[in-house]
Formats: C-alpha cells, structure tokens, sequence
C-alpha cells in the first residue's frame, strides 16, 4: 500500500493535482475539505456546525476530521493506497493518522508540499469564488484568515513528517500539467524504492 500527503496552503493545488493523480495512480482520494463540504450540502449537525467554522476561515476540531478519516479508511479495506488532500492540517491530525495507518500495518510513503506565494493563493481562490459557489472563496478577509490559519497550525505537519525525512518541496506555480509531472517523478521514485 502506498500512500501521499498532498500539502500545501489553501489554492496551492491540492484537489486540482489530487484528480490527476488518482486517475494515474488507482489510489482512493480522501479530501477532508471534500467530505466536510458534503456534510454541509446534506445539512448534517456535523455540517452545519462545520459551516460556521469553515466561513470563518477556521479549521474544524481536530477529533470532527480524524473521526470522518478514521471511517473512510473502514470503509474502503481494499484500496491499494490512499491520497490524502487537505489532511492531516495540525500535529494531533498526523499523530492520529500515523495511528490509524500503523493498525493497516501502513504508513505514509511520501508528503508532496506545493509551495506557492500568499499572492498568487489570494488570486487563485477569488478567481475560483467566481463560479464555484463556495462561500469560504468569495471574501478576500476570509481567505486571508485562511492562509494565516495554515502558516499558523498547518505548516508544523511539514516538521512532523520532515523528521521521519518524508517531505518533499515543489514549485506549485506553472502550469497544472508542468506541476503533476515534478509531482509523478517524485512518486515514481519513492514507490520504486
Ligand atoms: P480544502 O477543501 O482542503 O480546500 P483548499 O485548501 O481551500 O483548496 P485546495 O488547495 O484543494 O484548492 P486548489 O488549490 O485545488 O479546505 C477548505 C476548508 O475546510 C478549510 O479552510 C477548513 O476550514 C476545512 N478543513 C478541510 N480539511 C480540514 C482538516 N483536515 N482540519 C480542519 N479543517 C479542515 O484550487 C484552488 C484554485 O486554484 C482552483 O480554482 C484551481 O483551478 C486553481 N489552480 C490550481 N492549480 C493551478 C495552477 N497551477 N495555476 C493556476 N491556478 C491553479
């Protein structure tokens, strides 16, 4: 079983690369911002506290996203890796992943960091607010707080995994074809070795 992190900060990338990756790989995608999203839609309790967070620019509790993990990896007992997107986003979400992965006698193969300049994040996403109808893009204030919630509980996930020499840096500016090919060659050598 080979498994990813895709990591970067909000607009880096993630769910774009993440489809084309799956599709090149046959890993299962898991996109913590995906599946809080379809909470939302389906005015779950879970969805509608959630909502209020993530308009905020905020992240969701800790134990609401390693809980929602926790199930998707239950529920698919043949996949043959998994691609996490969005997830883990603080120290405890890692911790709580290795767990989860280490009672499938699994680990994290590689974490892919999309490093892109907060300008280029603010103007993606806008961009994005325009037709994707998801409030969270729409307000510059929002997205803002967004980015400062990443620089501030996010990046230490690229220290946690760094100390077990599993972070790979690159370039998530250019364009999405030059972006997946420095992100497959750096699988492709990781799942060689
Ligand atoms: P997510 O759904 O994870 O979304 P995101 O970080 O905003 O975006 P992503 O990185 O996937 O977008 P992409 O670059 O592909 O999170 C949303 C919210 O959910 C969070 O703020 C938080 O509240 C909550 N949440 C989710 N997971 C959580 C967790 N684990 N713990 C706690 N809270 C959690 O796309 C951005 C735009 O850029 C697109 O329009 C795309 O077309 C464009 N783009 C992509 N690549 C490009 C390129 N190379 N050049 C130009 N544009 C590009």
């Amino acid at each position: 079983m080979f498994n990813i992190i895709l990591f970067g900060p909000p607009g880096s990338g993630k769910g774009t690369q993440s489809e084309k990756l799956i599709a090149a790989y046959g890993l299962k995608h898991l996109s913590t911002g995906d599946l809080l999203r379809s909470e939302i839609a389906n005015k779950t309790p879970l969805g509608i506290e959630a909502k209020t967070i993530m308009d905020k620019g905020q992240l969701v509790p800790d134990e609401v996203v390693v809980g929602m993990i926790s199930s998707a990896l239950e529920n698919n007992p043949h996949a043959k890796g998994f691609l996490f997107d969005g997830f883990p986003r603080t120290t405890a979400q890692s911790e709580a992943l290795d767990k989860l992965l280490k009672l499938k006698n699994a680990e994290i193969g590689v974490v892919l960091a999309m490093d892109v300049s907060e300008e280029e994040l603010v103007k993606r996403l806008l961009n994005r607010g325009l037709t994707s109808g998801r409030s969270d893009d729409t307000n510059e204030e929002v997205i803002r707080a967004r980015i400062k919630e990443y620089q501030e509980k996010t990046t230490v996930v690229a220290n946690y995994y760094g100390q077990f020499n599993k972070v790979v840096h690159l370039k998530g500016e250019g364009t999405v074809e030059e972006i997946f090919s420095s992100l497959c060659s750096e699988i492709d050598k990781r799942m060689s070795n």
